[in-house]
């Protein structure tokens, strides 16, 4: 027997804003790329993980979630969602089965299949609560096969990653098999500074900061020095972020130099600085800089 053809392609990973998309990608690659919070709409751009089997090569683009909203940084984020489906050879549609299937993945389906691109509906969270996926079947289209996977457990894992692999076209690989992304090690510091501050702050905080490293040195064999910057809109959110005495900036600092050092794999000295700027999610030019579409 001859071995079976190597296939290499493009999946978009699709869905609500807290489906579970970036801990799938995570899981699936194995290492930490994509930062995961409890709160919603925290992928803020459309990130690829490259995951390498001995048959199959894909390249994962993990996307925001999407929602109707018209801000500038919203409208970013869905016509990122709407490019990644575009350019896909195949789109998962991942569906928390707690909170069920809606209008908004029964378009989406519809936009999927009129470009031609299949769409594979993947229910999450296996793990947890009384629903799964038999709980989506009654909404979705009918004929459509519904996945049902744990990205914690790593329940029906495996058998997503053999339906994916047998859709994609026969390529030789795309990236070479030991790249995990396309973004660059700075953007993805930035993210797990970002990360660390979804955590620590409460409420909206998180969704008026951006984060810039503005200074990565890699010219001492013995440690990484990085300047972050964390920019908020207005004053008032630049104290809180501080906090008093400098206490809450101190813990995104230990809590994001820990997750920097994991991923890079060095000792890392992290330097964060807050900075009001004031309308940076209103200005598209700024949000590409950031990385943000
Ligand atoms: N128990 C359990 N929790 C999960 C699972 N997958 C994700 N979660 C949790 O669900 C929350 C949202 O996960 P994310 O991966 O950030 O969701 P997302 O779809 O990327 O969300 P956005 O980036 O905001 O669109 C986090 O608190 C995760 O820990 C799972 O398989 N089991
Ligand atoms: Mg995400």
């Amino acid at each position: 027997m001859t071995d079976p053809a190597f296939r290499a392609g493009a999946v978009a990973i699709l869905g609500r804003p807290n489906a579970g998309k970036s801990t799938l990608l995570n899981y699936l690659l194995g290492e930490k790329l994509a930062i995961v919070s409890a709160k919603p709409q925290t992928t803020r751009s459309r990130i690829l993980g490259i995951v390498t089997r001995e048959h199959s090569q894909m390249l994962l683009y993990d996307t925001p979630g999407m929602h109707e909203s018209t801000k500038a940084l919203n409208v970013a984020l869905n016509e990122m969602v709407a490019e990644a489906a575009q350019d896909c050879d195949l789109a998962l549609l991942l569906v928390d089965p707690h909170l069920g299937w809606g209008e908004d993945h029964a378009e989406l389906v519809r936009r999927l299949k009129d470009r031609n691109c299949p769409v594979s509906i993947v229910s999450t969270k296996a793990d947890i609560g009384n629903r799964d996926a038999s709980s989506l079947v009654e909404a979705v289209p009918t004929g459509e096969r519904i996945w049902s996977i744990s990205a914690r457990s790593g329940k029906g894992v495996e058998e997503l990653i053999a339906h994916i692999s047998s859709l994609l076209p026969e390529s030789p690989p795309l990236f070479p098999e030991d790249q995990i992304s396309d973004r660059p090690m700075r953007f993805l510091v930035a993210e797990l500074v970002r990360e660390a501050a979804f955590d620590v702050l409460s409420q909206e905080l998180p969704y008026a900061l951006a984060v810039e490293v503005v200074e990565y040195d890699e010219n001492r064999a013995d440690l990484l020095k990085i300047r972050a910057d964390l920019l908020v809109e207005r004053a008032s959110q630049k104290q809180i972020v501080i906090g008093k005495g400098g206490q809450t900036i101190k813990r995104i600092g230990i809590r994001s130099r820990h997750e920097v050092e994991k991923l890079t794999g060095s000792k890392v000295h992290l330097d964060l600085w807050v900075k009001v700027e004031p309308k940076w999610s209103k200005r598209p030019k700024r949000l590409k800089s950031l990385g943000y579409s």
